[in-house]
């Protein structure tokens, strides 16, 4: 999670720094934190939800019915509606291209210092779905078609997993929200989607044990009978052989299921939805079915432990 300055703000959302600060006095919609010089530094979300008023402005809404939405409801719907606008996409698209093109040969002091300016400057969840999957994506494309080596691969993994896990360190430590494990199952290497959703649990609150990649069965199950956990998240991305995928199924309903709720999700999952739907596992489509599930869950009384 970054925070920014209000002449960031402002620039971020196209508001001049005056509107900023009228609206935090008449509305009590922004909650900026007071760094140690005293500045007021505003959060992604903050950047988001003001983003969303001045779309709704532009569109002829009226910042008075507006406000009396509540910050909760406004920060839902401008996560929902969060256009990709062309210009944002065609600057990631670059982006991307610039950062992947320092990898062949590797020249880490301009890709370090692209990919760093970039994530500093947007709202984490933007950088997120626009700079680090897709260069994840890319770059393990590039590994797998043999264009780089697997050390390069391994390092821009760790570039990005440092990041993701570099905005988790900033957000407060959850005592009170529900417990989510979210782990990859047996075999299963790929882990940046799981580590993504673990962030995006972070962000709503959860109290989250992320295990990462290839988590053996048992040692699952052990923590969970631990921490009970409300939900358990298992990141599916490979798409596994028909007696592969029956054992995991298999192993989750019989050994998972019975200490914590689970869910599943990734192209390995989708693949077999309905062998897990059948087997009364749900499975996420996407990380705005994540969201509503999280959402739901954040919403259910929590039992303290
Ligand atoms: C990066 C990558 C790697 C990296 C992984 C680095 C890491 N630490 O994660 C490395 C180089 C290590 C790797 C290794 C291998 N890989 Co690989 N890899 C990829 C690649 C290029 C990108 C995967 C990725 O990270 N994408 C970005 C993330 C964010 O996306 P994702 O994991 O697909 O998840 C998305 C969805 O599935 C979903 N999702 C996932 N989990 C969850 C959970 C929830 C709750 C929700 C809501 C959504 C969700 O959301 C994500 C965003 O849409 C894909 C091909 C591709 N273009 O997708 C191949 C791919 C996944 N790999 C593949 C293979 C075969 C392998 C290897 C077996 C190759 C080998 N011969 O050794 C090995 C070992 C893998 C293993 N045992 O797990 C195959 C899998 C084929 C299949 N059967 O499905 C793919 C599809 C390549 C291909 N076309 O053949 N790989």
């Amino acid at each position: 999670m970054n925070t920014h300055r209000i002449h960031r703000v402002a620039k971020l959302t196209g508001l001049s720094k005056d509107v900023i600060r009228v609206w935090e006095r008449r509305f009590n919609l922004l909650k900026p934190t007071r760094g140690t010089n005293r500045y007021r530094n505003y959060s992604d979300e903050d950047v988001m939800m003001l983003r969303y008023l001045k779309e709704q402005l532009d569109g002829g809404a009226s910042i008075g019915e507006l406000a009396k939405l509540g910050r909760e409801e406004l920060v839902t719907r401008a996560r929902a509606n969060t256009p990709r606008v062309a210009v944002v996409e065609n600057m990631f698209g670059r982006l991307l291209q610039e950062l992947l093109s320092t990898l062949n040969p590797l020249d880490r002091v301009t890709f370090e210092k692209r990919l760093n300016g970039a994530v500093a400057v947007v709202p984490f969840d933007e950088a997120l779905s626009g700079i680090l999957l897709p260069l994840q994506e890319q770059v393990g494309q590039l590994w797998h078609d043999g264009h780089i080596g697997i050390a390069v691969e391994h390092y821009v993994t760790s570039q990005i997993q440092q990041k993701i896990f570099s905005a988790m360190n900033q957000l407060p430590v959850a005592e009170f929200g529900a417990t989510v494990v979210v782990a990859c199952p047996p075999g299963e290497e790929h882990d940046i989607a799981a580590l993504a959703v673990a962030y995006q649990c972070r962000v709503r609150g959860c109290r989250v044990y992320y295990l990462g990649a290839n988590v053996p069965i048992a040692a699952l199950v052990k923590l969970c009978h631990e921490v009970k956990p409300d939900l358990t998240i298992i990141s599916c991305p490979i798409v596994r052989a028909e007696d592969k995928a029956a054992e995991l199924i298999q192993a989750l309903v019989e050994d998972v299921s019975p200490v914590s709720d689970v869910a599943v999700g990734g192209h390995g999952a989708l693949a077999v939805r309905d062998r897990f739907v059948n087997n009364g596992i749900p499975v996420l489509d996407d990380f705005r079915d994540l969201e509503n599930r999280l959402n739901r869950l954040m919403r259910k009384p929590v039992l303290q432990r």
